[in-house]
């Protein structure tokens, strides 16, 4: 089915708020026969919607797939150009790989990949990502900031303040991050980032930000050895979260975000970065490619990076590492 079309159909069941809509009205506001409308329902129905045909009523809308369809994100979607062109799958590796590939054949700035589920979801240092069907946002957007390519650090921050305010104004949960990708909820991890380049040494061509949230996964969908330490929106909200809808609102606040941050620079952002930022002002120890350093976090600096002041009073500047926050009791 065209999509200007199927985009007019779904929105008039919209509208109908599962009210039934006349055969008629379909077929003059569609500008199409009452067998073409009768072949586009047919259609939907193979997408997975359930609609009730009743004679002399018409038709309405029972159930929308427990699929995100392109469709559903760019219905209502509010920004100029991040999430205009979708590559919706059902099934990948992971979002990262397609996305690296249309990144480097051309594709548009802002081009999002979303999929259903991952095989080979991917996190940072090519630890898994867990990527059940239908049950989170396992999704990768491409952008071509022109910023040097050490500074591309920020965006992951800017990524995470755009993903806490978007949760925050869909499920009233209040997040909080993690230094430097991850956000938790009542200290557990729900979402993670991972930011990945297409550089040469002195410029960047594409940035990929691949972002998996847990929006619907019940505790049974998460494998032993992330129970304890991973939740969803969904569990945390005590409701089930539309997808599509978060899509919408991530995508409009880093827009917002990363527009604000291309004029203005990185000190907005890490305003609001701390304003979610837990690791901050505690005995942490930071796990790096180097080596273990324990310590006091002091904050960030005006270009995001982590400052951990050791026993001796040394200042750490840390550009990548895996936090972990001591306990409360361990705080001295
Ligand atoms: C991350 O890595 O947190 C980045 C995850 C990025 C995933 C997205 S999904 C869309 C896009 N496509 C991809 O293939 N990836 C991106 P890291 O900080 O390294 O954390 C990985 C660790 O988090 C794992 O070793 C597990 O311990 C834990 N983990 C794995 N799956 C999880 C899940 N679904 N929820 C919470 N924790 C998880």
């Amino acid at each position: 089915m065209q999509s200007a079309l199927r985009e007019k159909l779904l929105q008039l069941f919209t509208q109908a708020e599962g009210e039934f809509v006349s055969g008629q009205k379909l077929s003059e506001v569609l500008g199409c026969s009452r067998t073409a409308i009768w072949k586009h329902i047919e259609d939907l129905r193979q997408e997975g919607y359930e609609l009730e045909a009743i004679r002399r009523k018409g038709y309405r809308i029972i159930m929308k797939p427990e699929k995100i369809t392109s469709n559903e994100i760019q219905l209502g979607l509010t920004t100029n150009y991040l999430g205009r062109t979708i590559h919706y799958e059902e099934t990948v590796t992971s979002t990262q790989k397609i996305a690296h590939k249309l990144a480097y054949e051309g594709t548009p700035e802002g081009t999002i990949v979303v999929a259903e589920e991952q095989l080979a979801g991917k996190g940072r240092l090519d630890r898994a990502w867990h990527s059940p069907k239908y049950t989170g946002i396992w999704m990768s957007i491409i952008l071509r900031p022109t910023i040097p390519p050490q500074q591309a650090p920020q965006l992951t921050l800017l990524a995470a303040v755009s993903v806490a305010q978007a949760i925050q104004e869909v499920t009233s949960i209040e997040p909080e991050i993690k230094w430097p990708n991850d956000i938790l909820v009542r200290g557990k991890k729900t979402v993670g980032i991972l930011t990945e380049l297409q550089a040469e040494a002195d410029r960047i061509n594409s940035v990929i930000i691949g972002i998996g949230i847990n929006v619907n996964q019940s505790n049974e969908d998460f494998p032993d050895d992330l129970k304890h330490k991973a939740t969803s929106l969904s569990l945390e909200a005590k409701k089930i979260i539309n997808r599509a809808e978060l899509i919408q609102a991530i995508l409009s606040k880093l827009e917002k975000r990363y527009e604000e941050y291309l004029r203005t620079g990185f000190l907005g952002i890490k305003l609001m970065w701390e304003a979610y930022a837990i690791s901050i002002g505690k005995e942490i120890t930071a796990s790096t490619l180097k080596g273990k350093i324990s310590g006091y976090a002091k904050g960030i600096t005006d270009e995001g990076i982590l400052m951990l002041e050791d026993k001796e009073g040394l200042i750490h500047y840390i550009h990548s590492a895996d936090i972990e926050i001591k306990s409360a009791e361990e705080q001295s």
